[in-house]
């Protein structure tokens, strides 16, 4: 049997929102089986001095439910890129193209493809949003 086609993905995926879910089924579609880094809760401290708002466990637990995704595992370093593309025997690195041109180092062990970021949605603007609005606004009953 042939292998399949792995594709392997990363991100921190805080606040999952439709950004997050539109690259990981594009992501998908370039392979037969999507692996997805979820990023630690302190990799995110060592990279922005901040940790995520959902902790690791519940971020990739969100990650591993989509029907898209076949496999997740923690992103523990950002320097173990190789590492991890090499361990699951990955095809093809996708990453938005906020990364673009960042990870290129490694096509000589796979493909690296950098997909269109979805517009006007981030963690950081939701996070804003959800600060500054009073709190009868935000009442859902
Ligand atoms: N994304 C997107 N559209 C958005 C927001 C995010 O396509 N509007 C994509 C990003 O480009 C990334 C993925 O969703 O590919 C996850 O985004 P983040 O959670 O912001 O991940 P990031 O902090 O970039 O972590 O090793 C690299 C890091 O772990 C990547």
């Amino acid at each position: 049997m042939q292998k399949p086609r792995v594709v392997m993905t990363f991100g921190t995926f805080d606040l999952f929102h439709i950004g997050h879910l539109r690259i990981l089924e594009r992501a998908a579609s370039l392979g037969d089986e999507l692996v997805v880094g979820v990023s630690t809760d302190e990799l995110n401290y060592r990279k922005k001095k901040k940790y995520p708002m959902i902790p690791e466990d519940e971020r990739r637990a969100i990650i591993a439910a989509l029907k898209c995704v076949k496999d997740t595992f923690y992103e523990e370093s950002l320097e173990k890129k190789r590492e991890y593309l090499l361990q699951w025997k990955a095809d093809v690195l996708v990453m938005g193209d906020d990364w673009a041109g960042k990870f290129d180092e490694f096509q000589d062990i796979c493909e690296v493809v950098y997909l269109k970021r979805t517009d006007n949605v981030s963690t950081t603007e939701l996070e804003q949003f959800i600060k500054t609005r009073a709190p009868h606004e935000r009442r859902v009953s």
